[in-house]
C-alpha cells in the first residue's frame, strides 16, 4: 500500500458518529427543537427539511451543508441507504482510478469500498472533515444526503453527481437485515414495525420517495449534472452501467480498454461474490467498528417476497405509485 493508499480509511454509518450532547452547540440548539422518531430503537431520528435524519449524523449534514467545498473534478456517489451504495462505490472508484492502480493489488482487495469513498456527513459529524482533503484526487466522496439539503458547491460546481436507487421493498427488505444486526440494537424490532415506519416514510434519511424524485427531477434538468442508476439494471447488466458511468464521469472507456476486456475486470473486481468472499469484508471492520460482512447480504433482485405479505407489497407499490404519479420515474 502506499501512503495514498493508507490513508483511504473512512467513518462508517451510525456507530461512528456524535451523540447530542456532544454536538457543536450552534447546531445543537436547533436539532434539540426539530421532530423526533425513536422507533427505529437505537437510531434516534429528526426531521428537517422533509426529511428524517439519524440524530448522530445530523450535525455532520448540516456542517457539511455549511462549510463543504467540492472540488471541480469530484465525483459524488449519492444514494438512499441500502440501495447499492457500496457497489457503486467500488465501481466509481475502480473506473476512475484504474490508470492509477494494479488489479492483481488494488485498494478494493485490502479496504471495504466505504473506506476508499468516505461518506461526507460523516466526517463532519466526527469533525475530522479535514481528511476530506486528504483523499487523493479525484476524490470519490459518498453521501446519503438529500438533493436539497447538499452544499451549493456541490450543486454549482462541475463536479457529477451518480444516484443508484432500488425497488423500495428490497431497500426495506435490507434495511431492515442491518439495523437489526446491530449488537446495540438490543431489543426485538419486527419487520411489521420497519414496514409501518417505512410506509409513513419515518426511516433514516427518509422518505425514500422523495430523496429519489429531488434526483431524478435535477437529474432530468441537468443530465449532465447527475447520472441515475438502477440498481436490478445494474445488476442485469453490469457491462452496461460501468460504461454509461465512466461516460458520465468523463473518463469513457477506450477502444482498446474495451478490447482488452477493462470493463468486465472492474465488473469483476467489485462483483458481490469478489468483494464478500474478501478477508477485508469477512472479517475486517471500519473505523466506526461496523463489521464491513454487514454490507453484503444476498444481493437479488425481489428477496422482499420473503418477508413481505402480498398485501404488504401491494400497499408500498401504491405508496410508491402515488408518489411519483407526478414524474416520468419508473423503478
Ligand atoms: P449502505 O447504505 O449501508 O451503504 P448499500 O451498499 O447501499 O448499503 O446496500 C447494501 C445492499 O447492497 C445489500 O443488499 P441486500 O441486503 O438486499 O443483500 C448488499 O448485499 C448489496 N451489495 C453489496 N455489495 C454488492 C455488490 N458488489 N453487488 C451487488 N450488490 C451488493
Amino acid at each position: 500500500m502506499s501512503v495514498a493508499d493508507s490513508k483511504l480509511r473512512s467513518r462508517l454509518p451510525f456507530s461512528a458518529t456524535t451523540k447530542i450532547e456532544e454536538v457543536d452547540p450552534k447546531y445543537k440548539e436547533l436539532i434539540l427543537t426539530l421532530p423526533k422518531e425513536d422507533q427505529w430503537l437505537a437510531i434516534e431520528l429528526r426531521k428537517y427539511g422533509g426529511f428524517w435524519y439519524p440524530e448522530r449524523h445530523f450535525s455532520g449534514v448540516l456542517a457539511m451543508q455549511e462549510v463543504f467545498k467540492s472540488q471541480p473534478s469530484d465525483v459524488i456517489i449519492a444514494s438512499f441507504m441500502k440501495s447499492g451504495t457500496t457497489w457503486l462505490k467500488a465501481l466509481a472508484f475502480a473506473v476512475l482510478h484504474r490508470e492509477k492502480y494494479n488489479l492483481s493489488s488494488h485498494p478494493l482487495l485490502k479496504l471495504n469500498p466505504h473506506d476508499c469513498v468516505p461518506i461526507i456527513e460523516h466526517h463532519y459529524a466526527t469533525r475530522d472533515e479535514h481528511y476530506l482533503e486528504s483523499v487523493p484526487s479525484p476524490r470519490v466522496l459518498g453521501t446519503h444526503v438529500s438533493y436539497s439539503m447538499l452544499p451549493d458547491s456541490i450543486k454549482t460546481s462541475t463536479s457529477k453527481i451518480v444516484y443508484i436507487c432500488r425497488d423500495p421493498k428490497d431497500v426495506l427488505v435490507s434495511l431492515w437485515h442491518m439495523v437489526t444486526k446491530f449488537e446495540w440494537f438490543n431489543k426485538p424490532f419486527p419487520f411489521a414495525k420497519a414496514f409501518e415506519l417505512f410506509c409513513e416514510g419515518r426511516m433514516p434519511y427518509g422518505p425514500v420517495w422523495d430523496h429519489v424524485l429531488e434526483y431524478y427531477t435535477k437529474s432530468i434538468r441537468s443530465p449532465e449534472k447527475i447520472l441515475i442508476l438502477k440498481y436490478e439494471e445494474m445488476l442485469k447488466d453490469p457491462s452496461d452501467g460501468v460504461v454509461k458511468m465512466a461516460n458520465f464521469i468523463g473518463c469513457p472507456f477506450s477502444e482498446d480498454e474495451m478490447k482488452i476486456g477493462s470493463v468486465e475486470k472492474i465488473v469483476e473486481l467489485c462483483s458481490f461474490n469478489k468483494l464478500k468472499d474478501l478477508d477485508v469484508n469477512k472479517n475486517g471492520s471500519g473505523a466506526g467498528n461496523v463489521p464491513n460482512n454487514y454490507y453484503f447480504r444476498k444481493a437479488v433482485v425481489g428477496d422482499w417476497q420473503n418477508f413481505m405479505t402480498p398485501e404488504m407489497a401491494n400497499t408500498l407499490d401504491e405508496i410508491t405509485k402515488e408518489k411519483f404519479s407526478d414524474s416520468t420515474f419508473t423503478y
